[in-house]
């Protein structure tokens, strides 16, 4: 069985101008593999490494006949040159088996593309799996609830100057903070139970 493993031709990283990483991650699978697996043909092309471009890619693909294909992005920003390079196999021969995992693809649904455990913006996913919404004090949507109050807290502040009346704010600050604080006590008990 040929297993050929490849780092995607990739434009240069414009923090580090013309470095040239090793792409740790195909290396160490190789490795693995090639320890862990008889009668395999292992290869790992590093387009960078080797000034390869994309129809070279193609030529590479032709020349070793692998039978699985397996690519790696490291971060984010990879995603679309190694889905790019599995489609360059598929098109050399749609029998090719193409892989590819790394940090990305790892977090990410492959069929949806949410998040499966970092938290994304407002998304937050627990360890069953179950969306949580965004949490401030404890609360579901807590964040809403604490702008909401100090929004009302300044439109008070305001409405006193305006109209000319006094009314002592301390206090009310004091106890919906506390209220607050309970809620979100309480709210935590009764989830760790359900
Ligand atoms: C070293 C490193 C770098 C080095 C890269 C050196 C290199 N060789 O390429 C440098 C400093 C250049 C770098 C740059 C960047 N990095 Co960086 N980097 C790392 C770091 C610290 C280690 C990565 C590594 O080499 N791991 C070792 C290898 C062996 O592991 P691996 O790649 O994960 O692969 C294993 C598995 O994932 C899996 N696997 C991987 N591929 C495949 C494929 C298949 C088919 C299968 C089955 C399995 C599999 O098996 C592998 C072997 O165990 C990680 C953090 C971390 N701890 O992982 C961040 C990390 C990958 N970097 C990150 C980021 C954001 C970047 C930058 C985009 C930063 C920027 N803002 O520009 C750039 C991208 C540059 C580029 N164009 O590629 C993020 C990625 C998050 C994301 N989703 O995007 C990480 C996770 C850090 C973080 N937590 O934010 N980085």
């Amino acid at each position: 069985m040929n297993v050929l493993f490849v780092e995607p031709p990739k434009d240069i990283w414009f923090v580090m101008g013309e470095y040239l990483p090793p792409p740790y991650g195909i290396i160490q699978l190789a490795t693995y593999v090639e320890r862990e697996v008889d009668e395999i043909e292992i290869e790992v092309l590093d387009c960078n490494a080797e000034q390869v471009d994309w129809k070279g890619l193609e030529e590479r693909v032709e020349a070793f006949s692998p039978d699985i294909v397996a690519s790696s992005a490291l971060a984010t920003c990879n995603t679309y040159v190694v889905v790019r390079t599995l489609e360059v196999v598929k098109a050399v021969d749609p029998s090719i088996l193409t892989v590819t995992g790394g940090q990305h693809f790892t977090a990410f649904c492959v069929d949806c593309g949410a998040a499966l455990s970092a938290v994304t913006g407002e998304k937050r996913w627990d360890e069953r799996g179950r969306r949580r919404e965004a949490e401030c004090f404890g609360l579901p949507r807590g964040g809403a609830v604490f702008g909401l109050f100090i929004g009302v807290m300044i439109l008070l502040l305001g409405l006193q100057q305006v109209l000319g009346f006094n009314l002592d704010l301390g206090p009310f600050v004091i106890i919906v903070v506390g209220l607050l604080f309970v809620a979100g006590a309480l709210y935590g008990l009764v989830r760790r139970r359900s």
